[in-house]
């Protein structure tokens, strides 16, 4: 360190402003032990004391202005290169980004490479004054560490503590793996296996699509150095999640798929022979299939870490809050009462995002949103943008507002990595910051992978057409396996014949496996069969539980320790709860639903809630979380019930309905022995989440052979609210319902809702297990003719349909069948009252309408000689609904009795906006149903 100080001069001098603050610290720490700070600066405290304050007559009458102010400026560069240095940096392998120096020329900030030479190294590198031996020296370290093709942005980052190690982690120059020949040549290798394969396919299979890597090659040196970084943190298991882009590299490399198999994939030869006899690799698919790059796979290495590459359907993002979800249900252990234990370590997520999708698909801040809340939090998903600075045709001015592809990531204060994709040691160097930046703060981080894209959108676009001026540099840019072959040449790990030879061993090998493949015999492509366990439906099961055993359930979930006190008129609510098992009232639906909580847990699976507000429950009547009015403290009664085998959870999530919903289903399809609900607010806010029904719930079991029971509950019913809160829009998912995909319910039943629940968590885990969407009532909740006596629940199981007692007692008069579901179903019921008047109807409530019971209903007609009507009753217009869907059914029971549609006309918004105009329409459908004229 030089000495700028002469004499006897004190150097306290010419500190002011930010060093003041860092100069004082230090100082302290000095003062508790000498050696806690660097010996240049303990030197100076021994010798001119404690630094004086800024701003003391002392400073005032002794600091030339001179040497104060380039101290000052020498430490807003240093601190502008930390903040600014990626605008400098050398990011782009196209070369095609102007870099910003202006912030870091020493001239913008007064100073002379001589004045900094007169300044400490301590003072603008603190702790890492090691790396400089003066200012000067300080400042070109600083620039090659944050303007070279690494960069960092981190000032979002707002905690001291995060940032002061994110520097010191840049700063201390450990990042940078020390690489030698033969690791540098295994690297030369492994770009080149990742070039071969993408050149292999091309030149063989011309015309397939295959979304190529090329120009990001490096992605798969980042995921294999995650990968072996994390397990070194005795990881688990890890979870990918990806588009399109570099998939099937990622699949062959990452996952080990045999490059047979993927070979054989394009020839449209089967690929079974291919798969390797250790059972490390597993692959599933359903009986419809799906295109290659959008399957998954899961590889089990020998250090028995998991990692899984998730299913994916086109549409970008959508998979990264099903991968969390994944993630999250890896880290959980869920096989003791209470909360489920959860630990970060056991799985981290990777996703890797498009630069187009990113900063486009608002799914990405809804995934990245909750990412440090209780009930979604993983320790930190290592997001990549895969960043080729296009999006199929569209450039990056026309794709966002902002700088960087990665720029909404700093909402949620993550840092952003941006490193350059043609150094892949810098690559490297970048996986390892983030796995120990995770493993440290428990937080996102995310590497932005900048490179280019080598052909067009896929292979047959031309991209000369749309992007001339990028393409002419891509044309004239080497692979950045030529570029680190030169780089290994020209400093003499390996020759130039050496980078050859290892590129045609490469083609050779590929050359190999695929003349392996091309003994393959081409069979007829044959549809896959549906497993006999969901063409059977589910079986019809008891699953009542004993009334004893409900009885003290019920005790138990209501006996509070004494010291707590929830809110009192709540608690009175709430002890309601005894009567019925006095002998009193009826069990409402919210309580139904707690006992079949209770008795699931007793059964041994694990139960995961979670939707808007719904631990009190949207209509306030569900109230499974307990909060003491003095103390603010929680009680999940849940959690203390004697005999449960398994945790509970249930979370209020954030608003948001796409991003849980796929985050739940991912749990579930990961956890498949736990009951997973969600529920929207209203039945119709699920639509903000359609495509996790259409692409995920309703379909991936046959394209993928993926399964999932995740139950969803859908409020609904017409009450007068207007267009918004009315319907839940059945018949989107009636429409989707084939092949036995779902069960379909539109409940009128507490008892009913108790026996579906426990009957879907019967077949968890099992062949025939299936999605589950229920449409829940709203101001039935507590409706008496909806309750249950406890022995509707301790006996019986769930009933597909149930009838009115009231009408249909006498065979001989029954003229007109009614059919109707939910509140519609209630509404008649209440309408014909003891049935007097009303002989020659008798109504039907279709509990579960996909699959449709077309074997009751047909027992009901049989019963009933003098039929001449089936009426489709129902609240919503013509064109929604569940009466499109039931017609046909009800047309072949029918034969030549007339089949009627009893409801609103055709509408193109749901229901009328005034509450009166509702009422006059209700009754008007009650009595065109019940045939009563006016
Ligand atoms: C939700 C959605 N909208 C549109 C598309 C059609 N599409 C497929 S790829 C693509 C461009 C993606 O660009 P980017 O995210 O940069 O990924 P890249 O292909 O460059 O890897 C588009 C618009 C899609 N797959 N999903
Ligand atoms: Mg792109």
């Amino acid at each position: 360190m030089s000495n700028s100080y002469s004499g006897t001069e004190s150097p306290w001098r010419s500190i002011s402003g930010v060093n003041a603050g860092y100069i004082m610290e230090q100082y302290e720490l000095y003062q508790e032990s000498p050696d806690s700070v660097e010996p240049e600066l303990a030197e100076l405290f021994r010798l001119y004391g404690a630094p004086v304050q800024p701003g003391t007559s002392q400073q005032q009458a002794e600091a030339p202005q001179g040497n104060t102010q380039k101290v000052l400026a020498a430490v807003r560069l240093a601190e502008a290169i930390r903040t600014y240095g990626h605008l400098a940096a050398d990011l782009y392998p196209l070369n095609d980004h102007e870099r910003d120096t202006s912030r870091l020329e020493l001239s913008s900030y007064g100073l002379s490479e001589q004045d900094l030479r007169e300044i400490p190294a301590a003072l603008l590198l603190g702790d890492q004054a090691g790396n400089a031996s003066d200012g000067l020296e300080a400042i070109n370290y600083l620039k090659s560490l944050y303007t070279g093709t690494i960069a960092y942005e981190f000032s979002q980052v707002a905690n001291q503590d995060e940032r002061g190690w994110i520097q010191s982690k840049i700063e201390s120059g450990a990042l940078k793996p020390s690489l030698s020949a033969e690791d540098k040549k295994a690297l030369l290798e492994r770009i080149t296996h990742v070039e071969g394969f993408e050149k292999f396919i091309h030149r063989t299979f011309v015309g397939q699509k295959r979304f190529s890597i090329e120009g990001l090659d490096t992605l798969v040196v980042l995921m294999d150095e995650l990968i072996r970084q994390s397990n070194e943190q005795q990881t688990e298991n890890i979870m990918i999640g990806m588009a399109h882009r570099g998939r099937l590299n990622v699949l062959t490399h990452i996952l080990h798929k045999p490059y047979e198999m993927m070979f054989a994939d394009f020839a449209h030869v089967p690929n079974d022979s291919f798969m390797p006899e250790d059972g490390s690799l597993s692959l599933s698919k359903g009986w419809f299939g799906d295109v290659k790059y959008h399957m998954g796979a899961a590889y089990q290495s020998p250090q028995g870490t998991k990692i899984k590459m998730a299913y994916n359907p086109s549409h970008l993002e959508v998979v990264s809050p099903v991968v969390t979800g994944k993630t999250r249900a890896a880290q959980e252990d869920t096989s003791r009462p209470g909360k489920p234990q959860v630990d970060a370590k056991k799985a981290f997520a990777i996703l890797v995002h498009g630069d187009a999708a990113f900063p486009g698909q608002g799914i990405v801040t809804e995934t990245m949103n909750y990412s440090g809340v209780d009930g979604y939090k993983t320790g930190g998903s290592v997001h990549i943008i895969a960043n080729n600075t296009i999006g199929f045709t569209t450039e990056a001015y026309d794709s966002r507002t902002t700088r960087y592809a990665s720029d909404p990531a700093k909402g949620y204060e993550t840092p952003v990595v941006h490193v350059n994709a043609d150094d892949p040691e810098a690559v490297l160097a970048v996986a390892r910051f983030a796995v120990e930046y995770r493993a440290q703060f428990n937080k996102d981080i995310l590497i932005d992978l900048i490179g280019y894209r080598r052909y067009g959108h896929n292979e047959m676009d031309e991209p000369l057409v749309t992007n001339p001026l990028m393409y002419h540099k891509v044309h004239e840019h080497p692979t950045v396996r030529e570029v680190y072959g030169r780089v290994l040449s020209e400093s003499g790990v390996l020759t130039a014949d050496d980078v050859q030879s290892i590129d045609q061993s490469v083609l050779k090998e590929m050359q190999e496996a695929y003349d392996r493949v091309k003994e393959v015999k081409q069979e007829a492509a044959v549809e896959g069969e549906i497993p006999e366990a969901v063409l059977d439906g589910y079986p019809e099961l008891d699953t009542g539980v004993g009334e004893e055993r409900l009885r003290q359930l019920n005790e138990e979930l209501l006996s509070w320790p004494s010291d707590f006190a929830p809110f009192k008129k709540l608690a009175r609510i709430l002890k309601r709860r005894e009567e019925p098992f006095n002998g009193k009232g009826k069990v409402d639906w919210a309580h139904a639903e707690t006992l079949a909580f209770g008795t699931i847990l007793q059964d041994g699976n694990p139960i995961r809630m979670s939707g808007q507000d719904v631990q009190r429950g949207t209509f306030a009547h569900r109230h499974i979380v307990l909060h003491d009015e003095n103390s603010g403290e929680e009680l999940i009664p849940l959690h203390h019930i004697s005999g449960s085998e398994a945790s509970f959870s249930i979370y209020n999530t954030p608003l948001t309905e796409t991003a849980i919903l796929g985050y739940e289903y991912g749990y579930n399809v990961e956890n498949q022995k736990a009951l997973v609900i969600w529920e929207a607010q209203y039945g119709d806010f699920a639509n903000m989440a359609q495509v996790m029904f259409d692409n995920f719930i309703s379909s991936a079991r046959a394209k993928w052979g993926q399964k999932s029971g995740l139950v969803m509950l859908l409020p609904h019913a017409y009450e007068g609210q207007g267009p918004e809160h009315s319907s839940a829009r059945l018949e989107r998912y009636l429409q989707l319902a084939a092949e036995n995909n779902w069960t379909v319910a539109n409940l009128s039943s507490a008892a009913n809702y108790f026996h579906i629940l426990r009957r879907q968590a019967r077949m968890l885990g099992e062949e025939a297990m299936r999605p589950l969407l229920i449409v829940t009532p709203k101001s039935l909740l507590r409706h008496p003719l909806v309750g249950a006596a406890p022995e509707q629940l301790a006996e019986g199981k769930f009933e597909t349909i149930l009838e009115n007692p009231a009408t249909g007692q006498d065979a001989d008069k029954v003229e007109r069948l009614l059919f109707a579901s939910g509140k519609m179903a209630i509404d008649l019921v209440e309408r014909v009252k003891d049935g007097a008047g009303f002989e020659k109807v008798h109504i039907v409530h279709i509990e579960q309408l996909y699959p449709f019971p077309v074997e009751k209903v047909k027992a009901i007609i049989d019963r009933y000689p003098k039929i001449k009507e089936l009426a489709w009753v129902q609240e919503e217009p013509r064109n929604m609904g569940s009466w499109t869907f039931a017609e046909s059914y009800l047309r072949e029971l029918a034969g030549k009795k007339k089949v009627s549609y009893h409801g609103r006309v055709k509408r193109s918004s749901p229901a009328e906006g005034d509450g009166e105009a509702h009422k006059v329409e209700q009754s008007r459908i009650l009595d065109s149903a019940l045939g009563i004229k006016k």
